[in-house]
């Protein structure tokens, strides 16, 4: 099997960050998308959507979405268990990973397509919408006030284990730090106190 992963874009880390926390290798195939490797007619018919990260099963089958990856992956290796040990976990951390997809990621990328780094390396392919990215922005800070609340009731976003909702969080809060300008506010000590703690896990560096 093979992964199709990007070194720097934040979407095949969480599959990286959630690969590391169970010590399963597997192998990864550069795709670069500065050079638009992702757009290929090969590619487009492993994902038509031309994104990564893919995961290609030895029989051909492509699994995308990072979160069905992961999944994949925790079927197969059910320990550590990072999607839940029983109905109320898995149902909890199914909403969490829910909200920081539909809520906190979608800020996150709508700021970044709206943002300067954009208009530099992919000139011309989005129209930019200032008033986007400021809505976005600010959508962005309410987010991180929000989490920092959670975390200041419990140790982990979705409970009191680290789970796969720790593992994607911490991806997209760290480009959006990196790459994207949006780091969370000092004050937000829980959210800091969290952001600590993912970063010393080994699985921080995947
Ligand atoms: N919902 C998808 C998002 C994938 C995604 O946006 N990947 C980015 C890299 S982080 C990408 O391939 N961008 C290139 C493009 O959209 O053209 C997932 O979770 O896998």
């Amino acid at each position: 099997m093979k992964l199709y992963d990007y070194h720097t874009a934040p979407n095949p880390r969480r599959v990286r960050v959630f690969l590391a926390e169970k010590g399963i290798e597997v192998e990864k195939v550069n795709i670069d998308l500065m050079a638009q490797e992702h757009k290929t007619p090969e590619f487009l018919a492993k994902n038509i959507n031309g994104q990564i990260p893919v995961l290609e099963l030895d029989d051909g089958t492509c699994i995308c979405e990072s979160v069905s990856i992961c999944r994949y992956f925790e079927s197969i290796y059910p320990q550590p268990a990072l999607f839940g040990a029983n109905p109320v976990e898995m149902a909890l951390i199914d909403m969490h990973l829910r909200r920081i997809e539909l809520q906190l990621f979608r800020a996150i990328g709508t700021s970044w397509v709206n943002g300067p780094v954009v208009a530099k390396v992919a000139a011309g392919r989005f129209k930019q919408i200032p008033e986007a990215k400021a809505q976005s922005d600010a959508a962005t800070h309410d987010y991180y006030k929000r989490m920092d609340r959670e975390l200041g009731e419990r140790v982990m976003l979705a409970g009191n284990e680290y789970s796969v909702v720790d593992a994607h969080a911490m991806c997209i809060i760290d480009f959006a730090e990196q790459m994207v300008d949006l780091s969370p506010a000092d004050e937000l000590s829980n959210l800091k106190r969290w952001r600590v703690e993912m970063a010393s896990r080994p699985s921080a560096q995947a």
